[in-house]
């Protein structure tokens, strides 16, 4: 009776050990599985306006260009301005022969800036966003 009441509480220490174990081994799987798991997820390239880009006037839209094709449910741009009040006419949607543009149109906006936040859901399911600025001077509209 005590021979088997003391075997559980050795017992006791070794699913912590088994625990360490295996999560440190899930670790290790994680970080060798990374690169070939996140190839697809969809990055910007380049928009329009520019990051930190300062323009004249309001452009039409925002166009970001991904480096791989969106899943257009799930793939936003929303544009707010300096009070986090959003601009955008909540269009945004996915272009371009390959499906990896992403658009939304703007109405005409006042000298200011904007802040531009994207979300960007890319083939092999993986969610991708950021935020950048651009700035309207608004100089070719004062009169
Ligand atoms: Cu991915």
């Amino acid at each position: 009776m005590d021979a088997v009441g003391s075997d559980r509480a050795n017992f006791k220490v070794n699913p912590l050990i088994v625990f360490r174990s295996v999560v440190l081994l899930a670790s290790l799987v994680a970080i060798v599985a990374l690169p070939a798991i996140s190839e697809e997820h969809a990055f910007p390239v380049h928009s329009e306006p520019r990051v930190g880009w300062t323009v004249a006037s309001s452009p039409p839209k925002v166009t970001i260009w991904f480096d791989g094709e969106l899943e257009p449910a799930f793939s936003t741009i929303t544009v707010y301005n300096s009070v986090k009040q959003q601009v955008d006419k909540g269009n945004s949607r996915v272009t371009g022969s390959d499906g990896t543009v992403l658009e939304v149109d703007l109405p005409n906006l006042a000298a200011g800036s904007y802040r531009v936040f994207w979300k960007a859901l890319s083939k092999d399911t993986h969610i991708t966003e950021g935020d950048f600025t651009f700035t309207i001077t608004g100089r070719s509209s004062e009169r």
